[in-house]
């Protein structure tokens, strides 16, 4: 007979995306869901916050449910977003490369709030819109506020041209299922940031 642990065990990995509003959240989300999703005619409405469930081949050939939840900056939402980050194994926290103000609410206010919820929770920072050109001063910062919150991983990302999708939700997958069975992430150690 199955037991509540067993059952826990077996949940889809759960994956949260947050951070400011137009940093390229539901976009995506929607293409980690499916990386061959147009997302220009994809005919997607966005809603409040929204789930998306996808499978993942780990390179040791594991599959592995994830659930992808999307969030977003809405006054509605900001009431609700505890209950969103409630048993997040992992949280992708995005912001746009061209933005060091959206880099810089990630320690302002992105990381505490998702800290306050999930304590331990690995962090993946997440530069989206890679395929435009980066704001000055990005990569000092970004060295910076990764270490503030002790991110576990650094990964630039244009949902656009489908660059470092996949490399995203393997790794972000990883380190969900590190947590979930160890209970206690790499962070702290060390913040290494994988500009790919
Ligand atoms: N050039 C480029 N544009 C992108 C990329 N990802 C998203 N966008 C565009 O950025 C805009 C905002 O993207 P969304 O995914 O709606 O942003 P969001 O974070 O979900 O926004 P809220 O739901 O309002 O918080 C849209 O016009 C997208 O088409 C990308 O990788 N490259
Ligand atoms: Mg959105």
């Amino acid at each position: 007979m199955a037991t509540v642990k067993d059952e826990a065990e077996s949940r889809p990995i759960k994956c949260v995306i947050t951070g400011d509003g137009a940093s390229g959240k539901t976009t995506l989300a929607l293409k980690l869901q499916d990386p061959d999703v147009n997302i220009a005619s994809c005919g997607y409405i966005p809603r409040l916050c929204d789930l998306f469930d996808r499978k993942v081949k780990l390179e040791n050939g594991q599959e592995v449910d994830v659930g992808i939840w999307d969030t977003a900056e809405d006054e509605e939402c900001s009431r609700l977003i505890g209950l969103y980050y409630l048993h997040a194994d992992v949280f992708i926290l995005t912001y746009k490369v061209t933005s060091s103000i959206q880099l810089d609410n990630i320690r302002a206010k992105w990381a505490d709030k998702v800290r306050f919820i999930v304590p331990e929770a690995p962090i993946v920072l997440v530069g989206t819109h890679c395929d435009r050109n980066k704001d000055e001063n990005m990569e000092d910062l970004l060295k910076t506020v990764a270490k503030d919150v002790k991110a576990s991983q650094c990964i630039e990302v244009s949902a656009k041209q489908g660059t470092n999708i996949e490399e995203l939700l393997r790794e972000a997958v990883k380190l969900g299922i590190e947590f979930r069975e160890r209970g206690e992430p790499k962070i702290g150690k060390k913040s290494k940031c994988h500009l790919l």
